[in-house]
């Protein structure tokens, strides 16, 4: 399918994506643009039980061929689409200005992150190694091979509705499975035409199915239901903590592999002997890209005494420098509105917690309104939710500096030297990212080997991970599988073990007796 220009500039209708059939009907759910709400960008149909079974089957049917199909030619179809994305990359990351509310320059990035992640595996076809290993015996060969799983159920959050999606979907088909994906209701448009662009790549139907709708309640719960009902030999979920658990245990009844991507909290440090200047750059980006609303985005900043009120200060006169508004009229915005309803109403809640603790608001005050005003705002704030960038002073322990909160805010927490910002960076139930700003060796060399955290960075942001490194968490960011990078291949196959006689004779490993 070539994207047609302009076409994505009125309503979008699409089905769920069957087995190369458009399944529509049933109960509709529309996406609307975040910063515009009375801009209508997508209808789709929720999906129900029995959809994500037809789903599944579908899966199952096209593994028989899909799986057969030479690892190199699966790859090939992977060049193709890191081409067609190539060629549709402004295209589809305008759109994602308009479904999802980024930035286009964090959309342009999203789409690249895909673009990358195809480009790694689509040669991985024509490497996906097995070993040779020597027999105790003689005259036998032992070699091992990897193979795909089968069908692989996925759910995915819309902050990342094109780069977190490929992570799975592309190492998924490249080893030869198939899916049946819930994408996230924020994105269905961009998941329906991400979907159709394998397809102009090549993929066979059916080897992608897509289900579209909500979360509890509705298509979300059918799929994690298919996990009892053995619709999945591996699960992959982007998602909350909570979700996380309840897919972890399923999996774990079924026998059958997660990946499960969850929530942070994640800590940047500030030593006395950094660079201020991009300490204070690097921790601005970290909270407030895409407004908060990464996973990997910084939920404390910790600084060191001797330069903490200089660095609040600078830090302060930077956050009121952020630029906010409607990202598809303002393309100089630094963030746009919240991704969808619940992520505000949960981000409003924190300022509760805040007052209920006694931490000190430093900046931010809710939602941002014609009423309650931000000064460096463009747009008409009341057609969508947007958030004042929010700063607080507060100390380890508070409710705030241990829960994920995704939205633009902040913590500041105070700390004397090296061991207690350690302690203070640890001293939450997550381990996604980590950063440092030091310019001391010995700091940096202790942070990173005594930080639990899947990521670390020196002299860097907590966003901003590259594709072809191994994402994720420990602790209660995960469940230790890792996304991107040669390291996924792991998750998406398990191992064959093959033995090789040639002996002519009954030779039997361990005993020492040959039987003719
Ligand atoms: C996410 O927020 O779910 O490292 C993914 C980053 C991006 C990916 C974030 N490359 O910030």
């Amino acid at each position: 399918m070539k994207i047609e220009k302009g076409k994505l500039g009125s309503v979008f209708y699409g089905g769920h994506l069957i087995g190369g059939d458009e399944v529509v009907g049933g109960p509709l759910f529309e996406s609307r643009n975040m910063a515009d709400r009375d801009d209508l960008v997508g209808v789709f149909p929720e999906s129900s039980p029995e959809l994500v079974r037809r789903a599944a089957e579908a899966a199952r049917k096209a593994y028989a061929e899909w799986s057969r199909t030479p690892a190199p030619i699966r790859g090939q179809v992977l060049f193709a689409l890191a081409k067609i994305l190539e060629r549709e990359k402004e295209t589809l990351s305008r759109l994602m200005v308009r479904e999802v509310g980024k930035t286009l320059k964090e959309a342009r990035g999203d789409v690249q992150e895909a673009i990358d992640t195809a480009v790694f595996f689509a040669s991985e076809g024509r490497r996906l190694y097995g070993q040779t290993v020597p027999s105790e015996l003689r005259n036998k060969d032992l070699s091992t091979y990897r193979r795909p799983l089968g069908v692989v159920g996925m759910i995915t959050a819309g902050n990342f509705p094109i780069a977190v999606p490929s992570w799975k979907l592309i190492p998924a088909v490249l080893t030869g499975n198939t899916v049946v994906w819930k994408p996230s209701d924020d994105s269905p448009v961009l998941s329906y035409v991400f979907v159709k662009l394998f397809e102009e790549a090549g993929l066979p139907p059916g080897v992608i199915n897509v289900v579209f709708g909500g979360g509890a309640g509705s298509t979300g719960e059918w799929v994690v239901s298919g996990i009892d009902e053995g619709l999945f030999d591996k699960f992959a979920f982007t998602g909350s903590t909570k979700v996380g658990r309840i897919i972890g245990e399923k999996a774990g009844r079924a026998l059958i592999k997660a990946t499960l991507e969850l929530g942070g909290k994640n800590p940047l440090v500030v030593m006395r002997d950094a660079d201020l200047e991009n300490a204070v750059t690097g921790a601005w980006w970290s909270a407030f890209a895409t407004g908060g609303q990464r996973c990997t985005s910084a939920g404390n900043i910790i600084v060191d005494a001797p330069i903490y009120d200089e660095f609040k200060e600078r830090f302060l006169a930077k956050v009121k420098s952020t630029v906010i508004g409607d990202p598809v009229a303002h393309e100089d915005v630094h963030y746009g509105p919240f991704f969808n309803d619940r992520l505000f109403q949960r981000w409003m809640e924190h300022y509760d917690w805040g007052e209920a603790d006694g931490a000190k608001l430093l900046l931010g005050k809710g939602r941002i309104t014609k009423d309650n005003p931000y000064p460096n705002f463009k747009g008409d704030p009341d057609k969508g939710l947007f958030g004042h960038p929010t700063v607080w002073e507060a100390e380890r322990g508070m409710k705030q500096t241990r829960e994920e909160i995704f939205g633009p805010t902040i913590n500041l927490i105070k700390v004397d030297g090296i061991d207690e910002a350690i302690e203070t960076a640890n001293d939450h139930p997550y381990g996604l990212s980590s950063a440092i700003y030091t310019n001391h060796r010995f700091w940096a060399y202790r942070f990173k080997n005594e930080i639990r955290a899947g990521m670390t960075n020196i002299n860097n942001t907590t966003v901003g991970a590259e594709a072809h490194m191994p994402f994720g968490g420990t602790r209660a960011s995960g469940n230790g599988a890792r996304e991107s990078g040669i390291w996924v291949i792991e998750e998406y196959t398990e191992w064959q073990a093959v033995n090789d006689e040639f002996s002519g004779k009954l030779q039997l490993a361990q005993m020492d007796t040959e039987y003719t």
